[in-house]
């Protein structure tokens, strides 16, 4: 007995359904994401008008400052996942289905070799190339293949279904992984494979072309034989009982539909409950990312971005206009709260700590990327003076720059992050004393971190054992205001 004879076991069929649930987010929160800096390059600088793909028609003023929050489009409610301006929500969709995706896949595969279904996906003899060749002729030529050349699908079928499984579906795991600044600060190598972060972003975006081809084509085999392809994938058993085939089959549909529906919807009107609910999901994978890794991050000068791009206004307060005419003389960075010593540091003291300069990459979460060299203290340094109590679990950064709540701009880092090697206080960006756009006088590094977590424009910084008795609860002005994640590692 052939294997298309016995029909689909029902783990095919249930593994293939929760694909196809898991997939339709990832590519829709995949399309929220990539709105969120809808520019595509090969290049690590992001350099304006390098970009190989744009999918906007904003154009930045030469004559003014403009930042990367200006650069996000919308999206509209059916393609994205929750639709609109969204970019924190759609990474908590995106990563919680890429959790269950990579779950789901394995056990799949598994069960595909563990029982001897794999015969029908992986080819066992080369005579599938000629085959293949000769039902693609037949496609190309508007043909259509005999019955008799699927069992169940035909050689151009089996090969396709093959490379998407074992080679499109890592791929795009792999490329995505890439994009993370922490696995990228820890192993350089990896993401260099890729052509750096950037490349990595291009070539996760060209795997959902792919995906997206592929699905069409399914979707394509389904439509021209709806109720046998129904009894198929529903009951298991071709020809049998075809009718409630199609009933069950457009019943998983719509549910599906209407699951992406009342989640996009639930989003958008209660994103802080989706907050919490996906963020207890993917924060332990994350946090166990960003904690474990470590930056050791050595760009070569010839590798700094010409010109690297400027997120966040710098503020307009009295206060910080009449520091920085002073040349920030009366500045001071204030350190407190749970520490021994609380400390209040003038420029010309920070300036006296031994100064450690690096060349790293900075990883906005919008999808930006620029290298430049830092200058600056370890922030250990000057936690050694004031010494964090051992009930300090986050170090609160405070900038003089205000969110959109009107209240200074916070964010909450993990203690454990302030003493790794290549967290500092940076006062220099490429040899010059730090500029109002880039954070002046003082600003913060965390080489294994998003980009918003870095600190800008700083103030004080104070010890506490929890962040959720603060503002909203989040852990930063982000995690308040926009629903980005609080541990963020890729
Ligand atoms: N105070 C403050 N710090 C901030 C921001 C901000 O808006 N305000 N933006 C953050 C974000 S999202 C990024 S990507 C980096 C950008 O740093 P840059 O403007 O020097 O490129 O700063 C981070 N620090
Ligand atoms: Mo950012």
């Amino acid at each position: 007995m052939t294997h298309a004879a016995l029909g689909f076991p029902l783990w095919i069929r249930a593994t293939h359904w929760i694909n196809v649930l898991l997939i339709g987010f990832l590519i829709r929160a995949g399309i929220q994401i990539l709105a969120a800096y809808p520019r595509l390059y090969w290049n690590e600088h992001c350099t304006p008008g390098t970009e190989w793909l744009k999918v906007t028609k904003k154009r930045m003023p030469a004559d003014q400052l403009w930042t990367a929050l200006d650069m996000e489009e919308e999206v509209p409610a059916w393609l994205g996942q929750p639709g609109g301006n969204n970019l924190g929500m759609g990474r908590h969709w995106h990563f919680s289905a890429a959790l269950f995706w990579v779950l789901n896949g394995p056990v799949y595969v598994i069960l595909l070799f563990a029982t001897g279904e794999w015969r029908r996906l992986i080819p066992t003899s080369w005579a599938i190339v000629p085959a293949a060749w000769h039902t693609f002729l037949i496609y190309v030529t508007l043909g259509q293949p005999p019955a008799s050349a699927f069992h169940p699908f035909d050689a151009l079928q089996q090969l396709a279904y093959a490379a998407v499984i074992f080679l499109l579906a890592p791929f795009l795991i792999l490329t995505g992984a890439a994009q993370s600044p922490a696995i990228e600060a820890q192993f350089p190598r990896y993401a260099r494979f890729f052509r750096g972060r950037q490349g990595a972003r291009s070539l996760h975006f060209l795997g959902l072309a792919a995906f997206v081809v592929f699905i069409i084509h399914t979707a394509l085999v389904v439509y021209t034989g709806f109720g046998p392809t129904m009894a198929n994938i529903i009951l298991g058993q071709p020809a049998h009982n075809q009718g409630q085939a199609v009933a069950i089959g457009l019943g998983l549909i719509t549910l599906i539909l209407l699951i992406y529906g009342l989640t996009s919807w639930s989003s958008r009107v209660a994103p802080r409950r989706v907050q919490r609910t996906l963020g207890a999901l993917i924060a332990p994978p994350m946090r166990a990312l960003a904690l474990h890794t470590h930056s050791r991050q050595h760009y070569p000068s010839s590798a700094i971005s010409p010109y690297f791009i400027v997120n966040g206004y710098p503020p307009e307060t009295p206060e910080y206009r009449q520091l920085k005419e002073d040349n920030f003389r009366d500045w001071r960075l204030e350190i407190g709260g749970l520490v021994a010593h609380a400390h209040s540091f003038s420029l010309a003291e920070v300036r006296a700590l031994p100064k450690q300069t690096q060349i790293t990459k900075h990883h906005c979460i919008q999808g930006w990327s620029g290298i430049a060299q830092w200058g600056g203290p370890l922030l250990g340094t000057l936690l050694e003076q004031c010494q964090p109590l051992p009930t300090a679990r986050y170090a609160i950064f405070y900038s003089y720059q205000c969110d959109k709540t009107g209240q200074p701009f916070y964010e909450a880092l993990d203690i454990r992050l302030t003493g790794h090697p290549q967290t500092l206080l940076a006062y220099e960006m490429n040899d010059q004393p730090l500029t109002v756009p880039y954070g002046a006088p003082l600003r913060l590094r965390v080489e294994t971190l998003l980009g918003f977590k870095l600190v800008t424009w700083l103030r004080a910084i104070e010890f506490v054992e929890d962040y959720r008795g603060l503002r909203d609860g989040q852990g930063g002005s982000r995690e308040d205001t926009m629903y980005y994640e609080q541990s963020i590692s890729i």
